[in-house]
């Protein structure tokens, strides 16, 4: 009967696709529930078959898995039609992806806007992977998005075209001095991709209500992290949607009593990527090494990811907004060969010691990390597979951080392949 959420504890990137598609086969549901294709979800088959999923749900390549686009995701019907194609070239059995009826389209104008903007922001832009995520979710806050189910009715699609291109069009072009867009090309595309999944088209809350009461297994897939949610990162150096595990509720359907566990994927350092405050960020040899070494860069823009130790107040923080009870550790294997590895415990601001996030931005702003230096350890675990056969200051460190970190760490992740996971509890 469980509906599990699984999200990122940091910036994203932390490997929610390794660890979706790892409880694959214990789920016979996988949803997305919020963002769209600015994410980039990794999964690494057995065979060695490496795959980025960026809309569709990381349970894709699961046999006999149902996936399921939720109401609070944002999608670009082409770039949905593009990632299917690409996964069937590939012989994934794509049949059973649906697509909430409630989900907001990106449109044409979104993507213009989002680059746009950008661009115009100059130093103090965002950082935004540019596929017209935030245009897309204003518009639904601001009551003139265009939802899925618009797909299946062409004269209130173009109804709702007309009204946004009124606007929209003065933007882009007495604004920011671009090009216009045109009604009827707007509305031919997005009909046109449109009636290619028009199939796909379902009331996904009542078919992930319904499962739930036959006994199967649910798991919402979040993406992006906790310190990205519009309400509870570093805004306004956010996402514009809610990839905690409260959003998981709004963004599929539902209710919060059906949630019956939250992972908390937590990479055994930290990445961000885009911009915004990163107390524990490395700028020197060390940060490129973590790069190179984890192999840190975007999977959906393939920018570089800012990278730094491990932040404890951070993975604190996380417990406590998501009520994670099993953190999955990832990428502990990127630490190996280090002679010392510094975690944060806590921040200075302004010369206070201060132990939890801080409440305001501007001191997040000013934390200097406060670091405590455990040992480390040189030999290679990529090969581990039990938690006794890592070196003993590896376990040392795991569980510091879980000491230190508000929840149990379920799993240790060893590399990026599915069996490269060391299960604890
Ligand atoms: P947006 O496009 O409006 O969501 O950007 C707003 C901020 O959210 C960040 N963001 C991400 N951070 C990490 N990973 C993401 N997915 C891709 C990946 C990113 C990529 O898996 O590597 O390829 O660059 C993701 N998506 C959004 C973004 O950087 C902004 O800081
Ligand atoms: P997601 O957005 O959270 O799904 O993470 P990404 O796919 O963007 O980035 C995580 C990267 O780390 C991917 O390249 C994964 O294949 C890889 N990965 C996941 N877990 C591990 C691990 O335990 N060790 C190593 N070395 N790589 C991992
Ligand atoms: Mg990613």
């Amino acid at each position: 009967m469980p509906a599990i959420v699984l999200i990122g504890a940091q910036w994203g990137d932390e490997g929610k696709g390794k660890a979706t598609d790892l409880l694959g086969d214990r789920v016979q549901w996988v949803v997305r529930y919020q963002g769209g294709n600015n994410a980039g979800h990794t999964v690494v088959l057995p065979d060695g078959q490496k795959f980025a999923l960026h809309l569709i749900p990381s349970g894709i390549l699961t046999p006999d898995v149902t996936c399921v686009i939720g109401n609070g995701v944002v999608v670009d019907p082409a770039v949905l039609l593009r990632e299917l194609a690409g996964l069937e070239e590939r012989g994934v059995d794509t049949s059973r992806l649906l697509v909430s009826a409630d989900a907001h389209l990106i449109m044409p104008y979104h993507v213009a806007i989002d680059k746009v903007t950008e661009r115009y922001l100059g130093k103090a832009k965002i950082g935004t992977t540019g596929r017209g995520i935030g245009p897309a979710y204003q518009d639904k806050v601001a009551r003139v998005g265009v939802r899925v189910q618009d797909l299946l009715d062409e004269k209130i699609l173009r109804q709702k075209v007309e009204a946004a291109l009124d606007t929209k069009n003065q933007v882009l072009v007495k604004v920011y001095n671009r090009k216009g867009l045109d009604v009827d090309q707007v509305v031919d595309e997005v009909l046109g991709a449109g009636e290619k999944f028009a199939h796909r088209i379902a009331d996904t809350r009542l078919l992930l209500n319904q499962a739930l009461d036959r006994g199967e297994t649910v798991l919402l897939e979040g993406s992006q992290g906790t310190l990205l949610d519009v309400d509870h990162g570093t805004y306004p150096f956010v996402t514009s949607s809610n990839p905690t595990s409260g959003g998981a509720c709004a963004g599929s359907g539902l209710g919060p009593t059906r949630i019956t566990s939250v992972i908390g994927i937590l990479k055994a350092y930290t990445t961000r990527v885009g911009s915004g405050p990163f107390p524990t960020e490395l700028h020197d040899e060390m940060g490129e090494r973590l790069r190179k070494v984890g192999g840190e860069f975007g999977v959906t823009t393939g920018r570089q990811r800012r990278t730094g130790w491990f932040d404890a107040v951070i993975a604190r923080y996380a417990a406590r907004v998501n009520g994670i009870t099993d953190f999955f550790l990832t990428k502990l294997d990127v630490l190996s060969g280090l002679d010392q590895v510094p975690v944060c415990v806590a921040y200075e601001v302004d010369g206070r010691r201060v132990d939890e996030m801080p409440m305001t931005q501007t001191d997040v702003h000013h934390a200097v990390p406060v670091y405590e230096t455990l040992p480390g350890w040189f030999e290679d675990i990529s090969h581990c597979r039990t938690w006794e056969e890592l070196p003993e200051n590896a376990r040392a460190y795991v569980e510091h951080l879980e000491r230190i970190s508000g929840a149990r760490v379920s799993a240790v992740g060893v590399g990026p392949g599915r069996d490269q996971t060391i299960v604890r509890h």
